[in-house]
């Protein structure tokens, strides 16, 4: 192999067992698949290689997990150091895994907001590039790809349902359907109720930030979510679905039993959603599910 790719092209597949169960076609996008194991590899890899062609020493993030995760390999395959500060909630799996690309993993907070301020103070302590997790337009345009990569296969879902946590999949995905001309194809944000900080955003047509994270599905746990969702809300339709934890992880259980994949809570959100035939989408037609994966969880958690 030449260089490891910052991320690929991942496979789009009819699910047999969703469609059964919603009764209309379900297509699943297995960001799952990504080098890291989510879809945070597209813009991450994006933004990590505009920092170290501008010439960055090094790479720090802040994360629920699979950010850093991406960042970190995006570092070892750019030759950059990376530092990752995580919030006391992130389990030790996780940040094993982060060490194990090589990042140093330090915990900063008990939210993931706490752990940005401090990773932001340290990119400029140390004149590294700050790689955000979801707000940033690099980001948003890495993430995109995945639409162009649905469009090429010549399906056209009727709506796209997806898991926010600080939006910025949701931002990219949105960008995409522009791109491709799908401006008429709904997305359906997905959050677990004790972090539904793109339910309150919606609503109030304005930023609200939550007083605390009480989700175990921690990755989508940013108290705020970015102004870019409500810039989008303006333009294309985005409707919010509110799952509780228990929904979600039922949801990774079934689809191990389905797909063989091992996907996180986050992820359970959004594959819940269509699993319980939420009635938001029984007036739609074909449904598409974002699979965004996530590496923090074993199935020995899922178990439990
Ligand atoms: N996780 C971010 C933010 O955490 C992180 O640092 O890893 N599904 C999975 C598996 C995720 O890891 C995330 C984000 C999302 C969905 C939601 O993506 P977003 O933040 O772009 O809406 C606090």
């Amino acid at each position: 192999m030449t260089r490891e790719p910052l991320s690929i092209q991942t496979p789009f597949l009819r699910s047999a067992a969703l469609s059964a169960n919603l009764k209309n076609d379900v297509y699943l996008k297995f960001e799952s698949s990504q080098p890291s194991g989510s879809f945070k590899n597209r813009g991450i890899g994006v933004l990590c290689e505009e920092y170290k062609i501008a010439g960055a020493k090094g790479l720090v993030s802040s994360s629920g997990g699979n950010a850093g995760l991406a960042v970190a390999y995006a570092g070892r395959v750019l030759g950059l150091p990376v530092t990752v500060m995580v919030p006391n909630t992130v389990s030790e799996f996780m940040v094993n895994k982060i060490k194990a690309e090589g990042a140093e993993v330090r915990v900063a907070g008990t939210v993931w907001d706490e752990a940005h301020e401090q990773a932001v103070k340290f990119s400029s302590e140390k004149n590294y590039g700050y790689v955000h997790p979801f707000d940033h337009p690099s980001v948003w345009r890495g993430h995109s790809k995945m639409i162009e990569e649905i469009a090429f296969e010549n399906v056209k879902p009727s709506c796209i349902v997806l898991s926010v946590g600080g939006g910025g999949l949701l931002c990219g995905v949105v960008e995409g359907l522009h791109k491709v001309g799908w401006r008429d194809v709904p997305v359906f944000a997905v959050e677990t109720e004790g972090a539904a900080s793109c339910a309150a955003a919606l609503q109030a047509g304005k930023l609200i930030t939550l007083e605390k994270i009480t989700s175990v599905a921690i990755t989508l746990g940013a108290k705020t979510v970015c102004q870019q969702v409500l810039n989008w809300n303006e333009r294309h339709t985005i409707e919010s679905i509110l799952v509780t934890d228990d929904a979600a992880i039922r949801a990774c259980k079934r689809f191990v039993d389905d797909h063989r994949v091992v996907v996180e809570p986050a992820c359970g959100a959004a594959l819940s959603a269509v699993y319980d035939c939420h009635p938001q989408l029984s007036k739609m037609g074909s449904v598409c599910i974002i699979v965004c994966g996530g590496s923090g969880t074993s199935l020995e958690q899922l178990k439990q």
